[in-house]
């Protein structure tokens, strides 16, 4: 009898307002179209204890010190671990907005003393690893002019630009060739092909080479 090829680990970063929320929804019901089982996740979580206090942060709603919130974020994804390393054991696909790129290039662009990226980078080492992550560039001034930008806290445009500075140090770094670059100006229809040639593409590579599902390792 034929094996049942593992799950995939697919992520998608990004710029605010990149069109994330829209291309990872967009992604998970084309693959459930093609009768896989997928799960859909968002980080942050806002729905579980972590993600209620990241929320009010975000919001303004409460303080917190830079490295408690950075902590926060990594426990919100770290709470998903396991889970994510069964429903890929199991033959489904994870289909995640954000994961610890975010985690990373957020944090460390705030410029905050002791809060570089490695010091940021290493409470994600041991998290599973994306297959790929597919990092949708769509530039400051585009997102700036999408609905809803700046009402929460980071939405503001010189951030922006040192977070984009972030999403490509990440990629010149280790794990970086993980890290893949599509155009996301232009409509949903065209990113979401972009997208899916990319998602499909690794895919296939992981099927062909049976590379079981990693993690994320230290630099
Ligand atoms: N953060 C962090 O610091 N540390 C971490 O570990 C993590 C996150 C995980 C909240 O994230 C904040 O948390 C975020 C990073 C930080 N910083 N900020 N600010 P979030 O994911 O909850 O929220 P967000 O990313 O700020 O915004 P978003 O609304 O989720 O953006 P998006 O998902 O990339 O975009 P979208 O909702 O798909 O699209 C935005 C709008 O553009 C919407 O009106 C769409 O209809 C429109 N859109 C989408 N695609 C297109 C195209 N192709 N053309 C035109 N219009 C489009
Ligand atoms: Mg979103």
């Amino acid at each position: 009898m034929p094996s049942i090829p593992r799950g995939k680990f697919i992520v998608l970063e990004g710029l605010d307002r990149s069109g994330k929320s829209t291309q990872t929804a967009l992604l998970t019901t084309r693959l459930r179209a093609q009768n896989h089982t997928v799960t859909h996740l968002r980080f942050p979580d806002r729905t579980t204890p972590t993600g209620t206090l990241i929320s009010a942060y975000l919001t303004g709603a409460n303080q917190l010190s830079d490295h408690a919130i950075h902590l926060l974020f990594a426990a919100n994804r770290w709470e998903k671990a396991a889970e994510i390393e069964e429903l890929i054991a199991r033959g489904e696909w994870v289909v995640a907005d954000r994961y610890y790129y975010s985690g990373v290039v957020y944090s460390a662009a705030k410029g905050v003393e002791g809060l570089g990226v490695e010091w940021c980078r290493q409470v994600e080492v041991g998290l599973p690893r994306p297959d790929v992550v597919v990092v949708l560039d769509a530039g400051e001034d585009v997102v700036e002019g999408r609905g809803g930008f700046g009402e929460e806290r980071y939405e503001e445009k010189g951030l922006q630009g040192r977070v984009r500075e972030g999403f490509r140090m990440l990629g010149g770094r280790g794990e970086g060739e993980d890290l893949v670059w599509v155009d996301a100006k232009g409509g949903v229809e065209e990113v979401e092909i972009r997208v899916w040639e990319v998602v499909e593409g690794a895919a296939r590579k992981i099927n062909e080479s049976g590379r079981g599902l990693r993690r994320v390792g230290a630099w």
